[in-house]
């Protein structure tokens, strides 16, 4: 079957996806996601929480730099711009609910055409927040966080807050003023910024320091207003090392918990850490997380995953069961995400045009989270995973470590006990064993 572009919606006949269970061949069905399934405590659902992006889901027209759009929504081709984000907005919330995803994210220009008006932007967008929170009554979705769009308009080419124009940087303020205005009256539970044109392009036309030192002013102006007008959730910084930029400031989590400590923003920010741009900055996914569930700023994930033959944001859907199950690990032992969910930050491709596509896609991400999460419950319950690592660390844990830990030892102290003890035994870190081991509890 593919796709009717003659229906009001796109989506009217495709029924409510269920959970069938493990013994289902059904496409169109969950076979590990089982929302109010208990796991560790608490309801799948509540350790997920699920959100579907706008713009990829409704926006992304399959279009690429060597084609033309590939995805013909219905909602793109009759009436002025309000009508048609209506009738996109009726689209995006049929499909949200029929996934039972609790949750959905959007950009301002995401949810309706926006002009070179400041306050035409405005009213257009004031008129489509009436009309979701409408919605959001009629359905029980909630915005898990709102954000702006400051990298698509030709003004952006340099920047928002880091563009060295500061009527530029006036336009993005604007801009994030009716998003915030927009999420708060929406009941938006976090707020994201996603820097992808705060950086530069060439150093010899640059001057960091000043970009920076307005980024972090532009972020304390924006959290300020947020807070005065009655926004209690948390900011979230995306990090991404670079594309469209060449250089992006918010470079990895290690990177943009430096810049909130030394901008003095850690009480009001965390992370919202996306595996496609950490792997992007050559890291893991797993390691991004932990980084920032160390520094206790673990706040939220844009699930995809890359292509890992080539070198760019291809914003796949994840499926890749090893990489999730070490980072639910990583989640699980933080005790979960701060405020936030996963939001599936995930397009399909060019060339997956039917209608069920987009289902299919997003059915096989929310299992694959599911069936990590139960999959890493399952090692940290059953397994030696955790005791392995801790003994590891023993020889801190007692004697001259746990005094060199107090911070009891001289390096005097340090050389005689080397000298003392003569050479330490090798002790293996054993990491096939734990490859083994994450392969047999998936
Ligand atoms: C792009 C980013 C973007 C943010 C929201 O690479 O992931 O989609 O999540 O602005
Ligand atoms: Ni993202
Ligand atoms: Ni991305």
């Amino acid at each position: 079957m593919s796709t009717v572009l003659d229906q009001k919606t796109l989506f009217s006949a495709i029924p409510t996806i269920k959970f069938e269970g493990l013994e289902s061949d059904n496409p169109m069905a969950f076979r590990w996601y089982d929302e109010n399934r208990v796991v560790a405590g608490k309801p799948m659902k509540e350790w997920l929480r699920f959100a579907g992006a706008y713009w990829h889901s409704f926006n992304g027209s399959g279009a690429d730099p060597f084609g033309e759009p590939t995805h013909l929504f219905p909602w793109d081709s009759e009436g002025d711009a309000i009508t048609r984000a209506k009738a996109k907005m009726d689209a995006a919330f049929e499909f949200l609910t029929k996934l039972g995803l609790p949750y959905y994210c959007f950009h301002d220009v995401d949810v309706v055409d926006y002009t070179n008006d400041v306050a035409d932007n405005e009213r257009r967008l004031q008129t489509m927040v009436e009309y979701a929170k409408q919605k959001q009554q009629e359905t029980g979705l909630k915005l898990l966080w709102g954000t702006a769009n400051l990298f698509s308009h030709r003004r952006y080419m340099n920047g928002a807050a880091t563009n060295p124009d500061f009527h530029v940087l006036a336009h993005g303020a604007a801009q994030v003023k009716a998003a915030i205005d927009a999420t708060i009256e929406l009941g938006g539970e976090n707020y994201v910024f996603w820097g992808g044109r705060e950086g530069y392009m060439t150093l010899l036309n640059t001057n960091m320091q000043r970009e920076q030192e307005n980024f972090a002013r532009f972020l304390h102006t924006c959290k300020d207003y947020a807070r005065r007008n009655g926004f209690r959730g948390t900011f979230f910084i995306e990090p991404k090392p670079m594309e469209p930029t060449k250089h992006q400031y918010d470079y990895d989590a290690a990177t943009v918990i430096g810049f909130l400590r030394q901008y003095d923003l850690l009480g009001d920010f965390k992370l919202n850490l996306e595996v496609n741009h950490a792997t992007l900055a050559g890291h893991t996914f797993q390691h991004e997380l932990q980084v920032a569930a160390d520094a206790g700023l673990l706040g939220s994930i844009d699930a995809n995953r890359g292509d890992y033959q080539n070198g760019w944001d291809t914003d796949q859907f994840p499926n890749d069961i090893y990489e999730l199950t070490e980072a639910m690990l990583v989640i699980l032992e933080a005790g979960g995400l701060q405020g936030g969910g996963i939001n599936f930050d995930a397009k399909i491709r060019r060339n997956s045009t039917d209608v069920q596509d987009l289902f299919h896609a997003h059915i096989g991400g929310m299992d694959i989270f599911a069936r990590a999460l139960i999959t890493a419950d399952n090692i940290l319950q059953k397994s030696d995973y955790k005791q392995i690592r801790q003994q590891r660390y023993a020889s801190f844990d007692a004697g001259a470590g746990a005094a060199f830990r107090r911070g009891e030892l001289t390096l005097e102290q340090l050389r005689d006990y080397a000298a003392e003890h003569g050479e330490p035994q090798i002790i293996s870190g054993r990491q096939e064993y734990l490859e083994n081991l994450i392969n047999r509890y998936i």
